[in-house]
């Protein structure tokens, strides 16, 4: 298990916090997603076999910009 923490721009309201939570959930191999409005991040635990960039491609095909 690994917890891993990017930076999102362009995450403004509730509705936005579910889209992430939901598109980064829904990938094989998540078990927690945590987004902070304030600090702009998500925080994601997930298994080894998951690739940053899967969860990177989820959120950004959301409409958002993983920017660190
Ligand atoms: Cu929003």
């Amino acid at each position: 298990m690994k917890n891993s923490i990017l930076v999102v721009d362009g995450m403004s309201c509730e509705h936005c916090v579910k889209a992430v939570e939901t598109a980064v959930g829904a990938l094989a191999g998540v078990s927690s997603v945590t987004v902070d409005l304030k600090t702009r991040t998500v925080a994601v635990e997930h298994d080894t076999t998951l690739a940053i960039e899967t969860i990177k491609d989820a959120i950004e095909d959301q409409g958002y910009d993983v920017i660190g």
